[in-house]
């Protein structure tokens, strides 16, 4: 695995969770597999989960970790091509990338969209100049359109809970004060697509995903027929992709409770955080014992570790450097 930025990385998703779960049991079974490699975490946006489990997951395989806050302390960077930069920009993308990609063996970025222009959004500008200007390994940290690492983590947490070989999982649209990112629900829907379980869209009129991601998923509008049996449901908020960043509902009906919980078949509740409490879920999901939050998060170390390893062995395993063997006397 060179890049990880969508599921389409990975050759075989039940095979990394399978080893993520491995991980999990063992953390520290590979603690030298990343000696001498550095990890650089960038961050154009925010992060709790995200910044603190992927440094903890490079620790336990023996890596080094450098992050940067690039929205607050780095130059504010430039993109376009040929631009002059006589305003605010600072440093261009393809010298501030070259730069770190010195530094770093491995490159993570977290890289929010504007929510303005979805062509540009969606053309995933930022993080295709990385990786062409750094030259290293990428490991996506959440992108404009998808955040694998949190669906990785959600999938191993699926993994563990199931208790059928075919759950029956549920993508709930809820409430927010503030126009969010598709990424999340991209992502879980593309993941859900590719791990055999019966996965089932709800939301209002006007909040479809791009089919891109989804696929042929059953998209039901009433949240209430939706949820009948469902063994997991994961609520999310996301503005309209249609009528691109724009909140089109705050619908509060849309918020589960309890009352609404009793249609489905004793289901765990998941989000991947931060969450609004009383907007997105209710005080009393998400303080029952049917709340898997928590444990959804604990799972982004292994998520973050699986991927990690795998990078590792594929991009600087001495099993594969045959440098040494041909020059060495
Ligand atoms: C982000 C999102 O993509 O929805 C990150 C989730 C991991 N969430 C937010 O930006 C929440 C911001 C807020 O004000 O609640």
């Amino acid at each position: 695995m060179k890049n990880f930025i969508s599921v389409k990385d990975v050759s075989d998703p039940a095979k990394l969770v399978r080893e993520a779960l491995q991980l999990k049991k063992n953390p520290y079974a590979y603690a030298d597999l990343g000696k001498n490699k550095t990890l650089g975490l960038l961050f154009l946006n925010p992060s709790l989960r995200t910044r603190l489990s992927t440094q903890k997951a490079a620790l336990n395989l023996g890596m080094q970790v450098m992050v940067m806050n690039m929205d607050k302390e780095g130059w504010t960077l430039e993109t376009q091509e040929g631009a002059v930069m006589n305003g605010s920009t600072v440093e261009h993308i393809k010298e501030a990338a070259a730069v770190m990609g010195q530094y770093c063996d491995i490159i993570g970025i977290r890289s929010f969209p504007k929510l303005l222009n979805r062509e540009e959004d969606y053309s995933e500008d930022i993080i295709k100049k990385f990786i062409a200007y750094a030259k290293t390994p990428f490991i996506s940290l959440e992108s404009s359109t998808l955040h694998p690492l949190q669906s990785l983590a959600d999938l191993i947490t699926i993994r563990e809970l199931a208790t059928s070989t075919k759950p029956k999982v549920v993508l709930t649209w809820a409430p927010h004060v503030k126009a969010l990112p598709q990424a999340v629900s991209n992502s879980f829907a593309e993941w859900m697509c590719n791990s055999g379980v019966d996965f089932v869209i709800t939301h209002p009129k006007g909040y479809e995903l791009s089919t891109d991601f989804t696929g042929n998923t059953k998209i039901i509008h009433d949240q209430d027929e939706a949820l009948k049996e469902a063994d997991f449901v994961y609520v999310k908020n996301w503005s309209s992709y249609t009528d691109y960043g724009k909140i089109l509902s705050t619908d509060k009906n849309w918020m589960l409770t309890n009352k609404k919980w009793e249609k489905t078949n004793n289901a765990k509740i998941m989000h991947c955080l931060p969450v609004r409490r009383e907007v997105e879920l209710s005080n009393e999901i998400l303080d029952g014992s049917n709340s898997v939050v928590i444990q959804q998060a604990a799972n982004r170390v292994f998520a973050a570790q699986a991927v990690l390893k795998k990078m590792l062995e594929h991009n600087f395993s001495s099993v594969n450097d045959h440098s040494q063997t041909v020059f060495q006397k």
